[in-house]
């Protein structure tokens, strides 16, 4: 059986324990690999070989040095394309169809726009007066933070690893990277293509392992990283500010969200029902920035409802490599427990279930899948736990209302400020509404439209700080000013 080892300074490397548990296909709920799980032990060789490689010629390379090996390692996860898309489909249940537009694509070009934004990075400088008339000169360097601690979960594997890793070493700085347990095949693959594009060891560090009391514990709780960067659950940011307020270590947390969409009755009805379709199932409904709760303007109600129970029913549920499907199975039979949950207190609270609810029915080659049903639900009160929870499923719940003052106020209601999509044609009402809307990421009649430069991020409990060009830049280096009395 494969085994998958941690990658520490260069090489692969098989945890001292013996521990290892199992990489599920969650299609079928076979077992595909054997995962070494890191202790402490291996946590701190990875880290220490992070230290070491910061005093080495990675941190002795120029800006264009750096940038230039980037390159080759966004080159190499695309010479490898079928195998990365391989491994992130038999980890997730992911349709191949939706991996090779998103996240592979997007897992190598996350090295590249790092890479040409930290050649242009402006400094400041500042010219001053000084008494005796000489004057100082001020100006700001840039400096890698050291060694960067990389959490990541398992909706999007490569895309959101890669998210941290890119910039973290455009900067200069070195990583110890902990994937979802659920996911470490491309993270672990990746140490195969940092060692071709001439990355030195100990840039890329690789640990597996579990949360609480494992490898994401032992490597936040390490006192030699000096930042950390953390996507996932907003109950595990909280879990991981404390773990780094020891040492008074930053943070970068991008959490969970709840997310609205609002429809208003201006709206182009075919583009409404097209991007909310995506941004409820696409993923099977596994992306932080879907939207789970809808809310429509009245005099359209009924016919969005209808419309969109048809898009859910017309998606197309099948493994990773039938090329027709475009809803897969959810990550884990751990995840399709929890989703269920919810499709059962949806019928406790009351709902109309408009469709699904429940498990589809699968060949008996896939019997053993983590599947369910694209499900839509109206009729539930504002303040239910199908709609004030997340659930990173693939459902709705979708709601009427009344005036544009009304679906603010409900858009606000939740203590998440992650995305929203609004769909109107009136761009005014558009520009009234975005700004008015508590969330890190407004869409105007889109969903997903992204430009790597902008930031991302969310508000209140749904992170802290932004990723996306400069921004990202800002966690990732230290930003020192030298003043010069001439
Ligand atoms: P999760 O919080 O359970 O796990 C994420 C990662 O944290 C995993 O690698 C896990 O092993 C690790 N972890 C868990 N407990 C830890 C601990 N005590 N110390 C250190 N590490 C620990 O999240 P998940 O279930 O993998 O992902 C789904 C969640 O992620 C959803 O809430 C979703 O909204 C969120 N998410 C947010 C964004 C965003 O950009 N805001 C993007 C994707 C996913
Ligand atoms: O597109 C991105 O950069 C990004 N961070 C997407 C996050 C998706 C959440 O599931």
């Amino acid at each position: 059986m494969k085994e998958i080892k941690h990658f520490i300074n260069g090489e692969y490397v098989g945890s001292a324990s013996g521990k290892l548990f199992d990489n599920v296909n969650p299609v079928n709920g076979q077992v595909i690999a054997k995962i070494h799980e890191a202790g402490e032990a291996e946590v701190d060789a990875a880290v220490k070989a992070a230290r070491a490689a910061l005093k080495g010629p990675w941190g002795k390379m120029t800006v264009a040095e750096r940038t230039e090996i980037l390159h080759r390692v966004a080159d190499g996860i695309t010479a490898r394309f079928d195998e990365f898309l391989e491994a992130e489909c038999l980890d997730t249940g992911k349709p191949k169809s939706l991996a090779s537009h998103i996240d592979i694509p997007r897992g190598a070009a996350n090295f590249k726009v790092f890479a040409d934004l930290v050649k242009n990075v402006p400094t400041e400088a500042f010219e001053m007066a000084t008494p005796d008339g000489t004057g100082a000169l001020n100006y700001g360097v840039r400096r890698p933070k050291g060694v960067i601690g990389v959490i990541s979960p398992w909706n999007l594997p490569l895309l959101l690893m890669t998210w941290k890793v890119g910039p973290a070493l455009a900067c200069g700085n070195t990583v110890v990277v902990k994937p979802s347990e659920e996911t470490p095949t491309t993270t672990a693959l990746l140490g195969e293509v940092m060692n071709a594009a001439g990355v030195p060891a100990g840039v890329y560090n690789v640990v597996h392992g579990f949360g609480g009391n494992s490898a994401g514990a032992f490597l936040t709780a390490h006192p030699d990283v000096d930042a950390i960067t953390f996507t996932g659950e907003t109950g595990t940011g909280e879990t991981i500010m404390r773990a780094a307020a020891k040492g008074v270590r930053q943070v970068s947390l991008e959490l969970g969200g709840k997310n609205a969409g609002i429809v208003f009755a201006d709206c182009d009805m075919d583009k409404a029902i097209e991007g909310t379709l995506r941004s409820a199932f696409a993923n099977c409904g596994q992306v932080c920035l879907g939207t789970e709760r809808v809310y429509v303007e009245r005099p359209i109600f009924d016919e969005f409802v209808a419309r969109l129970k048809a898009g859910a029913e017309a998606l197309k549920i099948g493994e990773p490599n039938d090329p027709s499907a475009n809803f897969g199975s959810l990550v884990s039979h751990k995840h399709r427990e929890k989703v269920l949950s919810y499709y059962q207190k949806a019928k406790d609270e009351g709902a109309t279930v408009v469709t699904g609810g429940g498990v589809p029915d699968m060949p008996a080659h896939l019997a053993g899948g983590a599947w369910v049903q694209p499900t839509i639900w109206t009729g539930l009160p504002d303040d239910s736990a199908v709609v004030t929870e997340e659930i990173f499923g693939p459902c709705c719940h979708i709601r009427p209302f009344d005036t544009e003052e009304e679906a603010i106020e409900l858009a606000n209601s939740l203590p998440y400020g992650l995305a929203s999509a609004i769909w109107t044609e009136n761009s005014s009402r558009a520009h009234r509404v975005a700004g008015q809307i508590e969330a890190g990421i407004v869409w105007v009649n889109s969903w997903f439209l992204r430009d790597l430069r902008t930031a991302f991020g969310g508000s209140k409990q749904s992170g802290i700080g932004r990723e996306g060009g400069v921004h990202s830049l800002e966690f990732y280096t230290e930003l020192k000013n030298i003043c010069v009395k001439l």
